[in-house]
């Protein structure tokens, strides 16, 4: 019997610049159409999303996914889990998938740890905050990386790319100084005909829930 992969995200999110574009449930579309794996999108209601899905998310988020008897929340852990079945987004030697496996975790561990709650700050108003440096620092470091190299890991695109990309894409991070290096990563990445697709996708999901006045 074929295992059936189902990506949950929310029924509706705001219209704008943000979050439309940008849940997390695009790093699992994209990784699925990456991978030529098909998939099926559900969701849990926007209303409430604090409290009515805890015991599929423990911190009332999104996304999670359903991999036949598999149900795993955390984008990242979502990720490797369809790395481990999936060439297109891991290498099988053990040197790649080291490689691989390290960027991963660099990447939500060593710059959206410092990006999110950055562009939180902006957003709230707190313009000059108090982790700009800290930021700045890192993002200085990734673009020493990038200045030298196509993809974070084993010489290819991988899943590793696939995370950073959409960690560093978020506009206001984007937009914070300069680094041509990232700039270029960035737009070569998202322009995979996958991410297209995830985006585009994601984009007709939240429009449909407009149209059908869900909200
Ligand atoms: N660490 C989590 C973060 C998930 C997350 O931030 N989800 C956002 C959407 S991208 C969310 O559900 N926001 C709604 C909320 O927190 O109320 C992951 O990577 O899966």
């Amino acid at each position: 019997m074929t295992k059936k992969l189902v990506i949950w995200t929310l029924d509706w999110v705001p219209a704008g610049d943000a979050p439309r574009g940008f849940v997390r449930d695009l790093r699992l579309r994209w990784a699925a159409e990456e991978a030529g794996l098909s998939y099926e999108v559900r969701t849990v209601p926007f209303d409430d999303r604090a409290t009515n899905h805890l015991d599929r998310q423990p911190f009332g988020q999104v996304p999670f996914l359903t991999d036949g008897d598999v149900n795993m929340f955390e984008s990242g852990a979502c990720l490797l889990h369809l790395a481990r079945g999936s060439e297109a987004l891991m290498p099988r030697d053990p040197v790649g998938e080291a490689e691989t496996l390290q960027w991963v975790i660099a990447a939500l561990n060593s710059v959206e740890m410092v990006t999110v709650p950055w562009w939180f700050l902006t957003i709230t108003g707190q313009t000059e905050n108090g982790l700009t440096g800290w930021m700045n620092q890192r993002l200085a470091h990734i673009e020493r990386v990038l200045a030298e190299r196509q993809w974070l890991a084993a010489d290819r695109f991988t899943v590793a790319d696939l995370l950073m990309a959409d960690v560093l894409r978020v506009g206001l991070v984007r937009a914070h100084g300069n680094r041509p290096a990232t700039e270029a990563y960035i737009k070569r990445t998202i322009d995979r005909p996958a991410f297209r697709k995830a985006h585009a996708d994601q984009m007709a999901h939240f429009a449909a829930a407009d149209k059908a006045g869900s909200r």
